[in-house]
């Protein structure tokens, strides 16, 4: 990254006075955008559009601060979600947002109403809308971008960049943002600094009152450094008069909702409430006399964050300060420069047609000039224009922009696999024994290997990750040996950690995983590092960490989670160890590929499919439901394809057969047991073995919707339901909720028996629990008994 062309000639433009032209401007973009979107397009449904005028006002002087004039192109934000319009525009002036998309904001194809990856393109570092995450999310990036650094992977002459949340201030009553502080913590997370715009006000209310004091308790507890942008420097230098100490106790110490109330109101109000308090005091009165009302309105909301000169000494003096993570608490007011300011029902208050009147003359901008990108401004606009595109984070990074796009890891044919045939195993123990000989490093898998990253939420050796763990190390900023083997003292794990160790050990809270894996997930394309992220939990507790799988899902990240032990197959430890909906959010859940072997000569297939498929451009991430429940391996011939499209034929119907088996998991051997003797009675009844309800229905719906338009095609469960007879029967067995399984009578009109836990487990042994819902032989017989009479 060369020092831009015009650099030079953006020195010689008066910053600040141009900074303050891009705040103005951006402040009437994202309002117009907003009004446009509501007053100016006609609605087909007479739903209310929606936007935050207010929410986007608070942060105007912070987004401009930062992007045009702190941000390097390296550096990643999470912006807020509720400033999407403001941050569009911002996106718009640097041309990286198209006049049509803000037009169309909030309607379908146009700009989304909170920034998206996926639908917004690759500008947007990271999604946001479910609040906490994206602030969150920055955290864990900081940490994907120090692994990738110290593991020498970042691109030659990229510098590290910072990771920057521009946060609501009741995003922080989200308790994911302590999980991940403690996590950041721990890790010793360096390169972030979370702006919280703190306008005191949320979605019902304005906030509780020194708050700020508990942050500031909070974050310095985390070793971060915070910082107060409170005062502008209209404030700061009244406070500098006689009398002006009084004035700033009497700020500090007014509460948020008579603030909010005052500069809701204006000038007025305001001198109204300083004389009933202040009135004696001549030195304030000299300071509040000689202001016209507007002058002493502009005074008290001169907040820090509403005054660019004060939030870049904040920002210049943190950067001074080195990596350190830094949290700014930036005053501000909702919706400060427009009607609302200040008024706490303002959040999802919009400007009426004569507002919006009113404001486009102050703003100076002419009827059909509203979209003018320099329209009103007090500098010339060539001007302007060359002062944004000589800003350092106007540069580019790649040659599409601020993303990268590195080539795929080339993933060898098939991963390394033991003897099977006559081992009792389960998929848990195979996946560690699979990921174990990949750890070994040298042969084809050499490569591949060196971009697993391996993580788990304090449940690394339960869910099998010991031998990988064992030969790659734990990484850490720090190298740190293990002291349990320093000292001699036996243990089957190695735990030493440093800076080249390939596993990221997390505390329990299962939020931070998703987290992490979703930075890790796109490290591709944040930092030009591919990795190949795998995450491990126990699957009930996907449940606990679901909002962060699903938004990192939302991101398109890419990894491969494993989820293991599952269902009731975990007998012994009961109800709330044992999973039941986990195979239904396999299905729900875009952009993740979810499977459950039984065996693992199919696990061997899908791990070595993820690894490729966790890259490829129409990939997406996966999810491996595992149990330890083992399984006899007897040698076979698989059809690689069929087990990856999501089932395969254990033993193929014959022609017009009456009745099928299906299975998923861990409960197969007791639906091969009763297939054998349903056999006895059918003798061309069929076993399919399932490993991807996900899979199937994805493909069924997928091969519906071409043939509605016209084109042909044949899914794969249709395909391998063809033989069996018109109105004949599928019982169908998992252990996990039936429903996953159910549907399967839908794509030839069969009739399903459908076998599943529909109800929490409980304690026992496997007999005992698989007698109890319903799964055992007996059961399965029963079922297609019933099958065969309907
Ligand atoms: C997880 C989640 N819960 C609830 C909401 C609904 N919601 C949208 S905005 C908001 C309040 C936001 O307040 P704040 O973070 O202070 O934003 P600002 O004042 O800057 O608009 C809430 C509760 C949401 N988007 N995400
Ligand atoms: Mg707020």
């Amino acid at each position: 990254m060369n020092a831009p062309a015009g650099a030079l000639k953006r020195d010689t433009i008066p910053r600040l006075q141009a900074l303050k032209q891009i705040e103005r401007k951006l402040l009437w973009l994202s309002a117009w955008m907003v009004h446009n979107a509501n007053h100016l397009r006609p609605s087909r449904d007479g739903l209310k559009v929606g936007g935050h005028q207010a929410s986007c006002a608070s942060v105007v002087s912070i987004l401009t601060a930062l992007y045009f004039e702190k941000l390097r192109p390296q550096d990643r934000v999470a912006v807020k979600p509720h400033a999407s319009p403001v941050f569009h525009a911002t996106n718009y002036l640097f041309g990286r947002q198209s006049l049509e998309k803000m037009v169309d904001l909030r309607s379908f194809g146009g700009a989304q109403a909170y920034p998206s990856r996926v639908k917004d393109g690759p500008e947007i570092d990271f999604s946001t809308g479910s609040v906490g995450l994206g602030v969150a999310a920055t955290s864990f990036s900081a940490l994907i971008q120090d692994y990738v650094r110290l593991h020498g992977l970042l691109p030659e002459g990229i510098p590290p960049g910072r990771h920057i949340a521009i946060a609501g201030d009741a995003e922080l009553d989200e308790g994911n943002i302590y999980e991940a502080l403690l996590e950041g913590w721990k890790h010793d997370v360096r390169n972030v600094w979370w702006i919280v715009d703190y306008n005191r006000q949320s979605l019902d209310s304005v906030v509780q009152d020194r708050l700020f004091g508990r942050f500031e308790g909070l974050f310095g507890d985390m070793g971060w450094n915070v910082v107060r942008i409170k005062h502008g420097k209209l404030q700061e230098a009244a406070f500098a008069r006689p009398g002006g100490q009084v004035l700033r106790s009497w700020i500090d110490d007014c509460p948020n909702s008579l603030y909010a109330s005052l500069t809701f109101q204006g000038g007025e109000a305001w001198r109204m409430a300083l004389l009933a308090d202040l009135g004696r005091s001549k030195e304030v009165r000299a300071i509040i006399d000689p202001l016209t009302d507007d002058e002493l309105g502009a005074l008290m909301t001169n907040l820090g964050g509403h005054d660019i000169e004060t939030i870049l000494e904040a920002l210049s003096a943190a950067e001074a300060d080195g990596d350190r993570p830094t949290c700014f608490i930036a005053y501000t007011i909702k919706g400060m420069g427009l009607p609302f300011a200040g008024h706490k029902d303002n959040h999802s208050g919009l400007m009426t047609r004569e507002q919006m009147d009113v404001f486009r003359t102050e703003m100076r901008v002419r009827p059909g000039h509203e979209w003018d990108a320099f329209e009103g401004l007090d500098l010339p606009a060539d001007m302007l224009r060359d002062f944004i595109d000589a800003c350092p984070f106007a540069q580019k990074l790649a040659p599409q922009g601020r993303a990268f796009a590195p080539p795929a890891i080339a993933v060898p044919a098939a991963v390394p696999l033991g003897k099977l045939a006559g081992r009792k195993l389960s998929t848990q123990a195979g996946f560690g024994e699979i990921l174990g000989d990949i750890g070994r490093a040298e042969g084809p898998w050499k490569e591949a290997a060196s971009r697993i990253v391996t993580t788990s939420p304090d449940v690394t050796v339960s869910t099998s990750l010991g031998p990988w763990v064992n030969r790659r190390g734990l990484f850490d900023r720090h190298t740190r040996n293990d002291v349990f083997r320093d000292t001699k003292v036996a243990s089957m794990q190695r735990w030493g950690m440093s800076p080249g160790g390939q596993h990221i050990e997390l505390g329990i809270a299962e939020q931070n995983l998703f987290l992490l894996l979703g930075a890790a997930g796109l490290s591709h394309a944040l930092n030009g590092a591919r990795l190949l992220p795998i995450g491990t939990v126990y699957d009930p507790f996907v449940n606990r960490g679901l909002d962060a799988l699903i938004y990192a899902c939302y991101q398109d990240a890419r990894f491969l989670l494993v989820s293991t032990p599952s269902g009731i197959s975990l007998a012994p430890e009961g109800g709330q160890h044992q999973s039941v909906n986990t195979p239904l959010l396999g299905m729900a859940a875009d952009r993740l590929a979810s499977y459950e072997p039984a065996y693992v000569d199919e696990l061997a297939i899908l791990m070595r499919w993820a690894f490729a498929h966790m890259q490829a451009p129409d990939g997406s991430a996966v999810w491996l439901r595992l149990s330890t429940r083992a399984l006899l391996h007897t040698p076979r011939a698989l059809d690689a394809a069929a087990v990856i499209a999501g089932a395969h034929w254990v033993v193929p119907p014959g022609e017009g057969a009456p009745i099928a088996l299906a299975y998923q998991g861990a409960v197969a051997a007791e639906a091969e047991a009763a297939f054998a003797v349903l056999r006895e009675d059918v003798p061309n009844a069929g076993l399919l073995a399932v490993t991807s309800p996900d899979r199937l229905y994805a493909g069924w719906l997928a091969a519906q919707r071409m043939r509605r338009s016209g084109g042909e095609a044949i899914s794969h469960i249709e395909t391998l339901l063809a033989p069996l007879a018109p109105g004949s029967a599928v019982v169908s067995i998992l252990d996990g909720h039936p429903a996953a399984l159910a549907w399967l009578g839908s794509v030839r009109g069969q009739r399903v028996v459908p076998l599943g836990v529909d109800r929490f487990g409980q304690s026992g042994d496997i007999p005992d629990l698989y007698c109890e819902y319903e799964l055992d032989e007996d059961a399965i017989l029963d079922a297609c008994a019933q099958a065969l009479l309907q």
